[in-house]
């Protein structure tokens, strides 16, 4: 349940939080499969209670109302269609699997499919589940449950959401029912929504249930799966991520924590010598990577602190590391923007997604951030392909926020944080031969927009970041994005 099942050569997971199914059929054909990325997560697929009262939320999708597939990113034929057209480019879709809970008691009841539910007697007819379905006596989880008692994070409701009982067989055949239908579209793993509120055991007995990727969209024989479970654990709890890592991968909360105070400044990089384990982190082979997600980056889900698109110069940084550094599976956030913690993906008066646009640049407009179609972004998602399974080696730093580093001798990076200019010779361990920056411009034909760096015969080359650039890093490699 650990690999991802990417296709060859690629690497790095986005989540695409509430796109609509067409929208990213069409990204995967015209830019995440050309530009090597290996998968997306997407929102929740399945009905959720629409929520008007609120102007419509992001947050009304973690609130089920059954499995059927009809959501305001799309229905199953184009969910069908975006999953079949992204494979055929090369690039996996996860889905994100909202399987703790119902809804809450919300003061609107049709779903996004039309669907009604009985809230007070924990009726879901369009599943169907009923009150046997749930955990009882309903009980709700106090912020001191958290660090005591471990037992009602997982049998009492997380905000008030109506609590599945995943022991109960009828509600894992449901469950597992949702997800194996996906699986037969040809999704590649899940995202397991508030893992942390339910029992690993209950967990496991569910995974042992899916079947194996669809091997008519181009994944091997007997491929599992690729779960990770969003255990959010920065220590001190009564429930730890190591209860998850026997069943499946876990979202690594501490990495982007790490990183963004990093590069922000409170931590100084040459410490990032020995990231990994070594800094409390999961087992890499356990462990998902992020800087932030679509909760702590507004905020919710306990917030975090962690750099977001709104401090972009340090945030890049944080990505560019995090891409760069072999340690764990990265998955990048695609955002629209946002200026309260509530509101909802932009949308026209109905309620229906309003596309991204994408702008001649390649950025994307229409309320959309797509962070991952920023250049020093998806660069450093080819720097990672290109990179392969090498190690880091000749590790360099100037004793403070000045670090730079090679895998093999496929891909060199540097990183200024400092307030005074780096300007080295160093060892970039790439062939003779010149270079475009990809972070500072791209290459384009065979001229490079950005910094030119020549390596000589001993691998060394003058390395020159500004304090004042644009951005903090320097990177090279030696695939065609980067030779000259
Ligand atoms: C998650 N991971 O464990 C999601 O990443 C997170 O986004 C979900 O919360 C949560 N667990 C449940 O799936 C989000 C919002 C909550 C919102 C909830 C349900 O962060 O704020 O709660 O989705 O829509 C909302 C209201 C609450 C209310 C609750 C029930 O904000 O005040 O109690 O609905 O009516
Ligand atoms: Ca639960």
């Amino acid at each position: 349940y650990k690999n991802p099942h990417y296709a060859p050569g690629r690497s790095v997971n986005v989540h695409l939080f509430e796109w609509k199914w067409n929208d990213i059929a069409d990204e995967c054909e015209r830019f995440l499969g050309p530009r090597g990325f290996g998968g997306i997560q997407i929102s929740p697929p399945n009905e959720n209670v629409v929520l008007w009262t609120y102007n419509r939320p992001w947050w009304e999708r973690y609130q089920p109302m059954s499995y059927q597939l009809v959501t305001r990113s799309g229905d199953e034929r184009q969910f069908a269609d975006m999953v079949r057209r992204c494979n055929n480019a090369g690039v996996r879709i996860y889905v994100d699997a909202v399987i703790n809970h119902m809804t809450g008691e919300p003061p609107e009841n049709v779903g996004t499919a039309g669907n009604t539910a009985v809230f007070r007697e924990w009726y879901y007819p369009a599943v169907p589940f009923r009150s046997e379905h749930f955990n009882w006596p309903h009980c709700v989880i106090d912020g001191s449950d958290y660090i005591n008692n471990a037992w009602r994070v997982r049998n009492c409701e997380l905000v008030g959401l109506k609590d599945l009982n995943q022991a109960n067989e009828h509600t894992r055949n449901m469950i597992v029912d949702f997800m194996n239908k996906l699986i037969d579209l040809g999704v590649a793993g899940f995202r397991i929504d508030a893992a942390k509120h339910m029992w690993p055991h209950d967990l496991q007995v569910i995974y042992n249930r899916l079947r194996n990727l669809n091997t008519a969209h181009g994944f091997p024989a007997n491929a599992r799966p690729y779960i990770y479970q969003e255990v959010i654990d920065y220590g001190g709890e009564a429930i730890s991520r190591d209860e998850y890592t026997p069943i499946g991968a876990v979202t690594e909360f501490k990495a982007g924590m790490e990183l963004s105070n990093a590069f922000r400044g409170n931590n100084q990089l040459r410490w990032l010598s020995s990231w990994g384990p070594q800094w409390g982190l999961l087992a890499h082979s356990d462990s998902l990577t992020f800087i932030d997600n679509h909760d702590n980056e507004r905020g919710h889900g306990g917030g975090g602190g962690v750099l977001t698109y709104k401090q972009p110069r340090p945030y890049k940084g944080a990505i560019a590391f995090l891409l760069a550094h072999p340690y764990g599976e990265p998955q990048i956030m695609s955002s629209f923007a946002f200026w309260d913690s509530e509101i909802g993906p932009p949308m026209d008066h109905s309620g229906n997604i309003i596309s991204p646009a994408i702008n001649s640049d390649g950025t994307c407009g229409n309320g959309w951030v797509c962070q991952h179609r920023w250049r020093q972004i998806f660069a450093m998602v080819a720097f990672r392909n290109v990179a392969g399974n090498t190690a880091v080696n000749n590790w360099w730093d100037n004793g403070g926020n000045q670090i730079a580093f090679c895998r093999g001798n496929n891909a060199f990076i540097a990183f200024n944080n400092d307030y005074w200019d780096l300007n080295q010779t160093l060892q970039t361990c790439l062939p003779a031969g010149r270079y475009c920056d990809v972070i500072s411009g791209e290459k384009v034909g065979n001229t490079c927009r950005g910094k030119t760096v020549t390596v000589g015969n001993d691998g060394r080359a003058h390395i020159n970041v500004g304090a004042n650039d644009y951005d903090m890093m320097l990177a090279i490699h030696v695939g065609p994005e980067s030779r000259l």
